[in-house]
């Protein structure tokens, strides 16, 4: 076996576990080699549910289009932001969770200190070349000492991040990247963040967007 065999590159240069602030951590790369098939997943989750834009409670519809698995959905229209168990537009009930997606929350989480998570809600965005989410908390999770765990697949993007106190504070800019997993939780979990608007691109196994999981604890 040779030196290349052994160690990959990237492993000099990118430690698995990268402390971004007290409670949040960048694990690059942590799913990549499972790509294809969480990919699989997420079409047969959008062969039940396709994506949408949702409305604001402003009324403005969202540039990023959801979808949503598990036993709980985060949803939007005028009456509000809030975790549903069954669709509005359609009243059933969200796909259940991949057994794939379960473990690997679970095992991010796990790396990053937080034992024994168990997601009950994935909100699945898709963003397209020039979408952007502007910054915002999520704060619509009943249990705030839960993670949330976030998964980056196809286009990368330039993530967000701010301060839990201010909208207003100056974000910090952080590149993700294709397979790359963050845990935020702790003192983080109330962080504002957003997403700049998506650079034009094509990824071989998504094409011309960016899919990002989002596993919560919300009920
Ligand atoms: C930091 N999604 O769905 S994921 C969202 O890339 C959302 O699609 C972004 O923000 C996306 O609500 C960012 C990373 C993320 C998610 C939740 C957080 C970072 C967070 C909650 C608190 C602090
Ligand atoms: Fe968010």
């Amino acid at each position: 076996m040779t030196t290349a065999e052994l160690f990959a590159a990237e492993d000099f240069n990118e430690p698995p576990v990268e402390p971004l602030a007290p409670g949040a951590v960048l694990l690059r790369g942590f799913v990549r080699a499972q790509a294809s098939e969480l990919l699989a997943a997420v079409e047969a989750i959008v062969a039940e549910v396709p994506w949408r834009r949702l409305v604001t409670p402003g009324g403005q519809r969202m540039s990023v289009a959801m979808t949503h698995c598990g036993t709980l959905g985060w949803f939007s229209d005028r009456r509000g932001y809030r975790y549903v168990a069954a669709d509005p537009h359609t009243g059933r009930t969200w796909p259940p969770m991949p057994a794939a997606f379960m473990s690997l929350a679970g095992a991010a989480a796990a790396e990053a200190g937080f034992a024994a998570y168990v997601p009950d809600a994935c909100l699945l965005n898709r963003y397209e070349p020039g979408t952007r989410l502007s910054l915002h908390q999520d704060r619509d999770e009943r249990d705030l000492g839960a993670p949330i765990v976030s998964v980056s697949l196809g286009l990368p993007a330039v993530f967000l991040w701010g301060t839990p106190q201010r909208r207003s504070d100056t974000p910090r800019r952080i590149r993700l990247v294709h397979g790359d997993v963050v845990v935020w939780g702790g003192p983080s979990r109330l962080a504002f963040h957003g997403v700049a608007p998506l650079a034009q691109g094509v990824h071989e196994l998504t094409g011309a967007c960016r899919i990002n999981l989002t596993f919560r604890r919300a009920g």
